[in-house]
């Protein structure tokens, strides 16, 4: 059973990441779904997302937090959204979303985010393969400085659209290679969006069982797991 998950409030990002560009929303109310086994969550963890431009991670995380989505492209500098997630046995988790700029990398801004990250949402676009090209530099970026085991899942998003350039197959392929989860997913349809924050909370799950201050076998575990957890 999928218990509903209460979020909102956003705030803005210049007081922890000291980045003098903020932008600012208002927060919203909006429910979303947490998996069932989320025992190993901790009270308080953060999720980043990286991608190329316009590849729509800000539309996805408008969907997650407001319900809403804009055809407009406004393009972001960086953003954070603070989500309340209610765990199955209604106790209160904290979950914090980095949204970062897919047209300015600034990579040293990327080793801090990372550094109090729990896991990374990697977007592309179904319509450009430019964009899987760059989630795979962006995937090796970050297991060079997590490791090859740090939950990633790899998001292809505007499945509504016709102008599909790349196939299921291919960006599977690219999931499994590097032990993420792969999933499409369209913030316009509003599509797979909820399926893609359980599938995070998931994958959080597992690596907190298998993998953090764990023996041998239980990373031997949680390295299967990660190879079959393909959505
Ligand atoms: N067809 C379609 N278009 C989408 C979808 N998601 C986003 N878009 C459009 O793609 C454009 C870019 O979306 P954003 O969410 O701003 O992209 P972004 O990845 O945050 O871009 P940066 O902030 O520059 O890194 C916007 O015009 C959106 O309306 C989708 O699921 N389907
Ligand atoms: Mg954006």
């Amino acid at each position: 059973m999928e218990t509903p998950v209460q979020c909102p409030l956003l705030k803005s990002y210049c007081e922890i990441m000291s980045h003098p560009i903020v932008v600012k929303k208002k927060s919203e109310s909006k429910f979303f779904f947490a998996v069932e086994n989320t025992s190993r969550i901790p009270r308080k963890f953060s999720v980043a997302f990286y991608g190329d431009k316009k590849v729509g991670k800000t539309s996805i995380l408008q969907r997650t937090t407001t319900g809403c989505y804009h055809k407009k492209y406004e393009p972001t500098i960086s953003d954070i959204f603070e989500v309340e997630v209610q765990k199955q046995d209604c106790s209160k988790t904290h979950l914090t979303v980095y949204d970062t700029s897919g047209l300015h990398p600034f990579p040293a801004m990327m080793r801090v985010t990372l550094s109090h990250c729990d896991a990374c949402v990697i977007v592309f676009s179904l319509t450009s393969e430019k964009t899987l090209l760059f989630a795979e530099n962006k995937i090796l970026e970050i297991q060079k400085i997590k490791g090859k085991t740090f939950p990633c899942i790899l998001v292809g998003n505007q499945s509504d659209s016709s102008n599909r350039e790349v196939i299921f197959e291919k960006a599977l392929r690219l999931a499994v290679k590097y032990s993420c989860s792969y999933l499409e997913v369209s913030a316009e349809l509003n599509k797979n969006i909820n399926e893609l924050f359980s599938s995070v909370l998931k994958k959080i799950n597992n690596y907190e069982r298998y993998f953090k201050n764990s023996n041998a076998f239980q990373k031997q575990r949680y390295k299967m797991m990660s190879d079959l957890t393909l959505l």
